[in-house]
């Protein structure tokens, strides 16, 4: 008997140039494409950033739509967008986000100093983003980079109430330089603190501690988020390739932990994410 294992790729994020990393996707082709590989390869969601036509970071509303229904057409995996954006985003937009319609949104529990950048999540933003989700449906995926942020879920729960479908999932965003470290030891102690009412979580480790983070979870009993928007390597000095193959790692080492990657089926009941496909 193995224990599902939910894969979340994030294939492009908003922080590496295309200039320095020609393998990153960053039109809409490379991103399907990217999409599709990535489901082949076990991947059940995929947490989205989008880039316009200079392939710099954008919140555009319209290619923000159209991105979620290239996604859908092509691949039945949970769109997560984020509202994240990059650290140069204004709140307002990173809010108008949900109007594209996403099964997930990601939503960051507090504000981050974020290499020599700040990724700013006042905590106003962060609660009228969280009744926003609640209102049109989205199911909130929170993005935790430090403990206070764990701590300031169980704070967000208790006032607002459950997420939109009922389940609370996290992930824990480690070794960003300005959020926790990461190291299993962090782990440990970000996971001993989650609020009881969470039903999944997974985690990432940026750059080299995307390993340590990897084991670390699944010896947790978490989940895993891969991809180029959280590491540019596969080892030392060795650029990854492609998304597909930072997922292929991902089974393999959920294998090794008798872990199955999760059907995109699995993961939508999981997630609790609303059936969009009438629409
Ligand atoms: N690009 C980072 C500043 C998210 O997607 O919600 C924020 C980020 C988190 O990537
Ligand atoms: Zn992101």
């Amino acid at each position: 008997m193995t224990e599902p294992l939910l894969i979340t790729v994030a294939p492009t994020g908003a922080e590496t140039a295309k200039a320095d990393c020609p393998q990153l996707p960053t039109t809409l082709d490379e991103l399907v494409e990217t999409a599709v590989a990535c489901e082949a390869a076990g991947a059940a969601m995929i947490h989205v950033h989008i880039r316009d036509d200079e392939h710099r970071p954008s919140l555009d509303g319209k290619r923000l739509e159209d991105t979620v229904v290239a996604l859908r057409e092509s691949t039945s995996l949970v769109v997560q967008l984020s509202t994240g954006g990059s650290v140069h985003d204004p709140l307002e937009l990173r809010l108008k986000v949900l109007d594209a319609e996403p099964d997930s949104c990601s939503l960051t529990m507090g504000t981050t100093n974020f290499g020599d950048d700040v990724f700013s999540n006042p905590w106003p933003f962060v609660t009228e983003l969280y009744q926003l989700s609640q209102q049109r449906e989205v199911v909130p995926e929170f993005e935790l980079f430090d403990l206070g942020q764990v701590h300031a879920l169980t704070r967000l729960l208790d006032k607002y109430g459950p997420p939109y479908g009922g389940k609370v999932h996290c992930d824990l965003v480690m070794g960003v330089p300005g959020g926790m470290n990461g190291t299993a030891d962090a782990l440990v102690a970000a996971v001993r603190d989650l609020p009881a009412s969470v039903t999944s979580w997974s985690a990432t480790g940026i750059g080299r501690s995307t390993l340590a983070v990897m084991y670390a979870s699944l010896s947790k009993g978490g989940h895993l988020r891969v991809g180029m928007e959280d590491v540019l390597t596969i080892s030392r000095g060795v650029p990854v390739e492609s998304n597909a193959q930072l997922v292929e790692r991902a089974v393999e080492v959920g294998r090794l932990a008798q872990r199955t990657p999760m059907t995109t089926a699995e993961a939508r009941v999981l997630l609790g994410v609303k059936d969009r496909s009438a629409a």
